[in-house]
């Protein structure tokens, strides 16, 4: 039984990839923050039915010690380093610690495994948002990178230092260059998110309106569940490599609430409040990714549309609203 090292398990990928890594035998060792609400923290894993399946480990991207430790520990065969802070918008609240732990804690866990578990095969998170204020049309493994927010500029570190452990030591190191995945466990914050709850609320009468920022911004949104075995596969390779995952069409957020208020048959325009304190103090104003690598070399695509997406997610949070209604 292979043993595989999760991190940022209670996040949106931390839960698809355990579902996923399940299902296919692995022993998923998930590294948890300690929180005071670790009743509640595990809500993810608990949605998809594995939270007694996998096993929960106390553990802090910002302690090289804990990382140590549970690499003695678990000895694990594959690394996936999805914690993070990870919202782009936070990050100009809190740029330091974003750094710490989005740029600095994906080095800590390289050092780990460089000092424990040298043979391991690891993945990291890394972004669109790298290609920031974009250099081409449609951006590849080639593109050259220009971040715009806190965040991207500490991806951009934690990607480099991926390549450059894989250089420097020939460590089997891969980097997933992924472009917006959203699904129902999605944090509410994002936007996609944003508006299926808001949709949700609406149409049950819980609210009137939705506030939003930038409605021009456009995305190449896809289905976390179709992400995390692209995340997988890389590792499945013998030669460590970097790639992007993305679904080669792009949507601005006025045509996302279109086909979400449209789900349930309401006009975007009666609810939609356009506020300035939304708006980002620099923006990514296109993503648009060109996965033909992942195709050829992996022989991943993305299966889900858009369309598809937003309906399961409306349909949740219609559920979510509905169960706390009745109660
Ligand atoms: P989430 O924000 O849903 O999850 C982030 C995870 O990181 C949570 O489990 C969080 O724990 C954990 N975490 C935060 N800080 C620390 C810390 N100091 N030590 C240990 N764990 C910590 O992100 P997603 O699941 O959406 O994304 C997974 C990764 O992929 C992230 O690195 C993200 O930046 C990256 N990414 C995501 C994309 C997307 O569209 N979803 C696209 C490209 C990259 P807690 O629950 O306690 O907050
Ligand atoms: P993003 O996702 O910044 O692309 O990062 P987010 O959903 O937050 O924003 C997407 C776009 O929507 C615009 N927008 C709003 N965004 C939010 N959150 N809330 C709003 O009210 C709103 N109104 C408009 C934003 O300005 C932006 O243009 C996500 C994260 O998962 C990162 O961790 C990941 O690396 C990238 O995707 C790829």
């Amino acid at each position: 039984m292979r043993t595989a090292l999760v991190t940022g398990v209670t996040g949106q990928d931390g839960a698809y990839l355990s579902q996923f890594l399940l299902s296919k035998g692995y022993r998923v060792i998930g590294m948890m923050r300690r929180s005071a609400s670790s009743d509640v923290i595990g809500e993810r894993l608990r949605w998809l039915g594995i939270l007694n399946d996998v096993e929960l480990v106390d553990g802090n991207l910002t302690d090289l010690s804990s990382l140590i430790r549970i690499m003695q520990t678990y000895k694990p065969d594959e690394i996936y380093n999805l914690a993070a802070q990870s919202f782009v918008a936070a990050s100009w609240q809190q740029p330091l610690l974003t750094g710490n732990v989005t740029g600095l804690g994906a080095s800590c866990v390289l050092e780990a495994m460089r000092m424990v578990q040298p043979g391991a095969r690891f993945y990291q998170a890394s972004s669109s948002e790298m290609y920031g204020l974009i250099q081409a049309p449609m951006q590849s493994e080639t593109t050259p990178f220009y971040p715009r927010s806190p965040y991207a500029a500490a991806k951009l570190y934690a990607h480099w230092m991926t390549v450059n452990y894989r250089e420097s030591f020939g460590m089997h190191a891969s980097s997933g260059i992924l472009f917006n995945h959203e699904s129902p466990l999605r944090g509410i914050e994002f936007v996609t998110r944003k508006v299926t709850d808001g949709v949700a609320r609406i149409k049950l009468g819980l609210a009137k309106t939705l506030p939003l920022g930038n409605m021009r911004a456009t995305r190449d949104w896809g289905h976390a569940r179709d992400y995390v075995q692209a995340m997988w596969l890389m590792l499945q390779q013998d030669v460590p490599s970097d790639y992007v995952i993305a679904t080669g069409r792009t949507t601005s957020i006025q045509q996302l609430c279109n086909i979400a208020f449209g789900y349930v048959g309401l006009n975007p325009e009666d609810h939609i409040q356009c506020r300035n304190d939304l708006i980002r103090p620099a923006e990514v104003d296109v993503l648009l990714g060109d996965a033909s690598k992942a195709r050829r070399v992996l022989g991943w695509t993305a299966e889900t549309s858009l369309e598809d997406m937003i309906a399961e997610m409306i349909e949740a949070d219609l559920s979510r609203h509905r169960v706390r209604l009745a109660a």
